[in-house]
């Protein structure tokens, strides 16, 4: 950690350097998190750095978890909702340099994973994303900014995807054939979607389209589920944002770094854990359409990361870090084979869906 920028950032909280031990935590991809333990006190924080290239308005992040926070302070106030604490200044982010720092309450007794070992874990991950969706349901979606415009938009990804078709080299064209045929071949999840999206039962709601596990805090003794973290891209949404990640991140026992493809497979104890876990808080507010769409959440996630990862591989690996050249393609190719899993496995995860509803 630059030391210089850390000592004006802990400063805007009313901390020093001296006073506090810093420690580099967390395996995303996009923000840089520190976890702050002041020396005085028993409590702990996290710090995290905004990448404003990829969150280049990060007011609309501060506004929206604002009037989120107050919703549910109103209307649900034992609800567990990180939201971050202000400067000594009470500003909600501390400008420094250019960067944008926020300071969040550390939760104590809890774990994030990074792989998810027991099906109960999915039961108890998928339960608290879809607690958020339903305690929202009420509040206007239409109110909040998208902190990435068109984040989730499929169209826009195979958009982003084709231009870059026409943009790339040779080379990055060549070693990438396979995955860009598979990227055509599956086009028809994007024209299925089309033919669903202007539905009326089919409503925007609030989402926080980054479900993966180390977003969720459980019980460090019981792995029940405490709250949701990491909450930069609650915006209006549809449903299968959420669930679908939760697809693409559960259902395999490796994750998308993945590089032997063998072993991407499909775990149906997690998938039913994970259905069972998301219903029991919104089967009552899904509607018809979504219920529909419930296996499609996966298909429809797994195919955007795919495409995103070669769109990133062919640009030159401009988004997502990357420790050796081809990773963003491997990416890729571990997420059409998970897209395969799925389609193979169509008819007993349906089997399992239509159990549960
Ligand atoms: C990014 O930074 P992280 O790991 O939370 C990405 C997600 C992808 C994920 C793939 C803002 O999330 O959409 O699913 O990588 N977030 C952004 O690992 O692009
Ligand atoms: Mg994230």
């Amino acid at each position: 950690m630059e030391l210089s920028l850390a000592s004006e950032v802990l400063q805007a909280y009313g901390y020093t350097k001296e006073n506090i031990q810093i420690t580099q935590i967390g395996t995303g991809l996009i923000n840089r998190t520190y976890l702050l333990s002041p020396l005085s006190e028993d409590k702990k924080y996290i710090l995290q750095n905004i990448n404003t290239s990829v969150f280049k308005n990060p007011q609309a992040i501060a506004n929206n978890l604002k009037v989120i926070a107050d919703y549910l302070l109103k209307k649900f106030p034992d609800y567990l909702f990180i939201k971050p604490i202000s400067t000594i200044d009470g500003e909600e982010m501390a400008l420094v340099k250019d960067e944008y720092w926020r300071m969040l309450p550390f939760v104590p007794d809890t774990v994030s994973l990074d792989v998810l070992s027991e099906p109960q874990q999915a039961y108890e991950a998928a339960k608290q994303f879809g607690k958020l969706s339903r305690l929202l349901n009420n509040f206007d979606a239409s109110s909040l900014e998208p902190t990435i415009p068109g984040f989730h938009d499929l169209g826009l990804r195979f958009e982003q995807f084709s231009a870059t078709l026409n943009t790339t080299t040779k080379e990055l064209k060549g070693k990438a054939k396979l995955q860009i045929d598979d990227a055509l071949e599956h086009k028809y999840i994007l024209d299925y979607y089309k033919s669903y999206s202007h539905r009326a039962d089919f409503p925007d709601r609030v989402m926080h389209h980054d479900t993966k596990i180390s977003n969720v805090l459980l019980n460090a003794e019981t792995f029940e589920g405490v709250c949701v973290i990491d909450l930069d891209t609650i915006m209006p949404g549809k449903f299968i944002s959420d669930l679908g990640d939760m697809m693409r991140t559960y259902l395999c026992a490796f994750s998308e770094n993945e590089t032997d493809l063998t072993k991407i497979k499909i775990r149906f104890p997690y998938f039913e854990a994970m259905i069972k876990g998301y219903l029991s808080e919104m089967k009552n507010i899904l509607t018809e359409t979504e219920k529909e769409l419930i296996l499609f959440s996966g298909r429809y996630i797994i195919y955007m990361q795919a495409l995103r990862f070669l769109t990133d591989f062919l640009n030159g690996n401009m988004y997502y870090p990357t420790t050796y050249l081809t990773q963003n393609l491997d990416r890729a190719k571990n997420q059409f084979k998970l897209l395969s899993e799925l389609s193979v496995n169509e008819k007993e995860l349906q089997g399992i869906i239509d159990e549960c509803l």
